[in-house]
């Protein structure tokens, strides 16, 4: 009788332990998608492993995020949709892909916004940022962040030496309508492409020049084919990483409050990352024979000025207002 007691006993122990042992191995294989643009090793890709790393580490290895780098899940615009679906948790994009689903965060892809990096983050850090990462809802997105983005600057393949290099060019912009209406005001054709399309286009001359930060320039090797870039630092673009608001929704608060917090950390490495790249990226380029010329910026912005009066963009004016009044 004893015995069968303790016979009882062991199975229920047994049996305990294969629960607790499954579910904690259900729980490991909980894999989350990443989409991401850039190559493993490059700023924002890092700060993606960053996150991944540290999603992995605060939520006891319950949840795992597989990055997938290099557009492996498509391009921007169809990433961000597919997070807005679900079929993607996590999407690291720029600003001007979330437009198309959610139009007022365009405000970050109007140029000259922002006087500094130090400004920009004071921005992202504050009341303004905050509320376009809780306003990414409508869109079914959940803002998590933001990542350093750098400022971007017209290259082509023919010299760049003021705004008159850049009449009648065909430049490669984001599929975004900020991006398009801004280089129409330059006197030159805005080509929507995806980024992964870009090298290609340039290469074959499709188009004859492109605008990005110094990192996308080189990374994807924009400069071999473009090696002519005037430093107008048109755009300082905030880089933002969303969460599907279906599987967020599906997470308990303590999972909620882990991935932030990985957030907020892989966002501090990230930029660290950034500023560590970004002006070697520039000296690299220049190494390999590349000429960069700094720009008039007084020209750039006078010729840009008419975005902030056109009707479609009127949705912006509040809140262009409180980025200038931040201090
Ligand atoms: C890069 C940015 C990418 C992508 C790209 C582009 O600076 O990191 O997310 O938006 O620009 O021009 O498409």
């Amino acid at each position: 009788m004893k015995r069968n007691k303790i016979g009882l006993l062991l199975l229920i122990g047994i049996l305990l332990i294969a629960i607790c042992a499954s579910s904690n191995l259900m729980a490991a294989t909980k894999v989350l998608k990443l989409a991401e643009v850039h190559p493993a090793d490059y700023p924002t890709a890092k700060g993606d492993s960053k996150f991944a790393e540290l999603v992995e580490k605060y939520t006891n290895g319950r949840y795992k995020v597989q990055c997938y780098f290099s557009s492996q899940l498509g391009t921007e615009n169809d990433v961000v949709e597919q997070t807005k679906l679900g079929v993607i948790e996590f999407t690291r994009v720029s600003t001007a892909p979330v437009v198309t689903v959610y139009p007022e965060i365009g405000v970050f892809t109007m140029p000259f916004i922002f006087t500094s990096q130090e400004h920009m983050w004071k921005v992202l850090n504050g009341p303004i940022g905050q509320h376009f990462l809780d306003a990414c809802e409508k869109a079914n997105l959940v803002g998590m962040g933001y990542f350093e983005p750098g400022s971007r600057h017209f290259y082509a393949n023919k010299p760049l030496d003021n705004l008159a290099s850049l009449k009648g060019l065909k430049i490669r912009v984001q599929p975004s309508p900020v991006p398009v209406s801004m280089v129409k005001l330059l006197g030159a054709t805005p080509t929507p492409i995806a980024y992964g399309e870009v090298y290609s286009a340039l290469q074959t001359g499709v188009v004859d020049g492109a605008e990005n930060n110094y990192p996308s320039w080189v990374s994807a090797n924009h400069y071999e084919v473009a090696k002519y870039l005037i430093q107008d630092a048109h755009q300082r673009q905030p880089e933002i990483l969303v969460a599907s608001k279906k599987f967020w929704d599906s997470l308990s608060r303590k999972d909620k409050s882990a991935m932030k917090r990985a957030m907020k950390e892989a966002t501090e490495y990230q930029i660290k990352e950034w500023n560590a790249y970004e002006f070697k990226a520039l000296e690299q380029a220049k190494a390999k024979g590349c000429i960069v010329k700094p720009a008039n910026s007084a020209e750039f912005q006078a010729a840009m000025a008419p975005l902030y009066d056109m009707p479609e963009y009127q949705i912006f004016k509040e809140w262009l207002k409180k980025i200038k009044a931040t201090k």
